[in-house]
Order: structure tokens, then sequence, then C-alpha cells
């Protein structure tokens, strides 16, 4: 396995556009979705990394939207920190590497794409947060991306995954595992179905907004995880915003509650001990604040109305979508361990309903902001 990947590598560093040698690659485990290598090159004399990444195409089915999606959001951002005069840009956005022929992505014969960016060196990411300090820097990181792609030129961006936070169509898709239940693993998961199911008068009530046309469409990021932010080491300031794949039309609040979801509980995703799964508000505020400073006041009034409530409805779709997956055998997201997708759904359920019982407070103090 480990000499494949390695043949496989060598292989992929010689379609880019990068001088020097390949001396050894690794594997990145954070992602559930893609395959993504840290390679590390010679070139004259200075070691220079670079990532590798292989696109799912189970997951994304067209691999040419998504790389047009990609270039355009990273050109677009590139030039407005070029405009802001700003220092550090290739730590700052994404770079990707074009390919010798110049292409965005190599597609080998098997059909696989694959792409290469500059490896952003002195940053970190972290799996649970730690400070409210943390969690402003996440908000601010995600305000600031949408701000900055909030006069993207040219036509509307690919949709790379239809409907990808239509939670009414999440719901469908557990309902229906729940019904074919092929793996027989409903009966252990009794206790979640019947919670997730019991939530249904919250299923639609974003859809109907936008549907009504109270909530405007926007670039939004749309997999807004905190371990999406590169932080760096020595100041702790974010610096960049990664996994671009989802960057598409979407609600302000599929990304503001994704960093609810993912910032408010110094939890890991699949915790185990849910007792200590739960919604900070310290955290939340400082969320909260960074968002909004970073988006320098481009949400509408009724926009903020619904800011709470995203928190608990993303977190909800998420926490489903790990059920769904697990009933279904695994097929869509990454298992490192038996149960895996059941303990991530559950740790999401418990802090829907932390949220559910601290929802008016955190609506508060987006009020106040
Ligand atoms: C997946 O790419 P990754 O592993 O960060 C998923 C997100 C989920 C997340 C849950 C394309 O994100 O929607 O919120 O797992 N991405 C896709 O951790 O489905
Ligand atoms: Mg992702």
């Amino acid at each position: 396995m480990v000499v494949f990947q390695e043949q496989q590598l060598q292989d992929i560093s010689k379609k880019f556009q990068i001088y020097g040698e390949i001396l050894h690659a690794e594997p990145c485990k954070i992602g559930h979705i893609n395959e993504t290598y840290t390679a590390t090159y010679d070139q004259g004399g200075t070691r220079v990394r670079y990532i590798h990444q292989k696109i799912n195409q189970n997951v994304f089915k067209d691999g040419e939207a998504v790389m047009e999606n990609l270039m355009r959001v990273t050109t677009h951002l590139r030039s407005k920190l070029v405009a802001e005069d700003a220092r550090d840009i290739t730590r700052r956005a994404l770079t990707v590497i074009p390919t010798r022929s110049g292409h965005a992505f190599y597609r080998n014969d098997g059909g696989d794409f694959w792409r290469t960016f500059v490896f952003i060196e002195g940053v970190q990411t972290f799996e649970a947060v730690q400070s409210p300090g943390q969690a402003y820097q996440a908000g601010y990181a995600f305000g600031d991306f949408q701000r900055l792609l909030s006069d993207l030129p040219g036509q509307r961006l690919h949709e790379t995954i239809p409907n990808f936070h239509n939670t009414r169509l999440r719901y469908q898709a557990l309902q229906k595992a729940i019904e074919t239940d092929h793996y027989n693993r409903a009966q252990v998961a009794k206790k979640d179905i019947d919670f997730a199911l019991r939530q249904e008068p919250i299923v639609d009530v974003l859809l109907n907004a936008l549907a009504r046309g109270e909530v405007p469409e926007r670039v939004t990021h749309n997999d807004t995880k905190f371990n999406n932010v590169m932080m760096d080491v020595v100041t702790g300031k974010a610096m960049c915003v990664v996994d671009l794949d989802t960057v598409m039309p979407g609600l302000a609040h599929y990304d503001f509650g994704d960093m609810v979801r993912t910032t408010t509980s110094p939890t890991v995703e699949d915790e185990l001990d849910l007792a200590k799964v739960e919604m900070h508000l310290p955290m939340f505020e400082a969320l909260a604040r960074g968002y909004l400073d970073g988006a320098k006041g481009f949400l509408t009034p009724t926009e903020r109305k619904f800011l709470a409530f995203a928190g608990k409805l993303i977190t909800y779709t998420i926490g489903i979508r790990f059920l769904t997956d697990f009933l279904n055998g695994d097929k869509y997201f990454r298992v490192h361990r038996p149960n895996h997708n059941l303990d991530r759904c559950r740790t999401q359920l418990k802090l829907v309903e932390s949220i559910a019982v601290q929802e008016e407070a955190m609506q508060k103090i987006v009020d106040g902001l």
C-alpha cells in the first residue's frame, strides 16, 4: 500500500510545474473525503513542501466544475488581497500549481483528478477549539472569506454538490436509510433515530426563508469546520481558509452554522464522552463577534436573525448525514473504527440539544453585536 502510494506520487509529482525532486510524501489524515499528501521536494538544496490531492469522485462527480470554481475563487481572493495591500499572500490564500501543460489539474489514465497547492508553512489546524480567542479567529476568517468573495465576477459558481445543505433532502435520505436498514443497524441507533425524527419541524425553516426571498443567496464556503482554518503557529492569527471544493452558491447561515457546530464545544467531532459536548456561550460570543467583524456589515438584519438557529440546523443536518451513512454501511465518510459514524452522529445530536436550550441567549448575543 505504502509502496504503491509512493510510486503513484512519484508519477504525479512529475506532472506539475515543480522544480526539483520529490524526496518523500506522507498522507494527511484530516479530511473525511479527499486523499491528501504532503510532499517534500529538494529544490537546489532547499527543502520545499507542496500538497498533492486527489479529488474523491464518488462525492464530487464533476471534477472539472470543482477545479473551475477553485481557480476562479483563488484568483479572486488573491487579487483582492493584492488590492488591499496584504502581506504574506501565499500564506493567506491557497495557490494552485499548474501542470506542466498549464492546466489546473492532472487527470491520470484511471480518470482521477489530481491538483497541487503551495504548502503553507508555519501554520497549524486544531481538531477542537481551545479558547474564545481561537473561536474569534475562525469566525473572522470565514466572515472575511465571504466578504472577499461577495463581488466575485462572472456567472454563478457551479454547484459542485447540488443540494448540499438541503436539510429536507437530507431528512428524506435518512428516512429511506431507516426503511431499508440494509445493514440491520437501525436497532442500535434507535434512540438517535427517534431524536432525529422528532426534530422535523426545524427542517424547512431556512429553505422556506430562501424560497420567500427573505434571505439572499451568496457565495459561501459550505464546509467551515474549525480544522479548515489554518492559524499562524507564532501569532495564533487565522491565516488561510482551506478545503474550497464546496465553495458555491449558498446561504451565509450554512457557513455560520457549521462554525457553531465545530467551534463552540471544546470537543472533537467524534467525542465519546457526551457529557463533555456542550455549546459554550463565551465561545459562541467570540465566534459571532469574529464572524461579524470579518463580514464587515454585509449581512442583512433578517440574515442576522437566523444565526443562532443556523447553528442548531447545520449541526442537526451534519448529524443526520452521519446517521444516514452509518445506516447505509459507511459509504460516504471515511471511518477509522466500528460505529464511527454513529459516534459522530451522537456528538452532533448532543450538541443540537445543548444549542436548543441556549438558542435564545445565543441570538441575544448576536442582536447585541
Ligand atoms: C466532510 O472534507 P471534510 O472531511 O472536511 C464533508 C462535510 C462535513 C464534514 C464533517 C464534501 O468534510 O460536509 O461537514 O465532513 N464534506 C463533504 O466532518 O461532504
Ligand atoms: Mg471538506
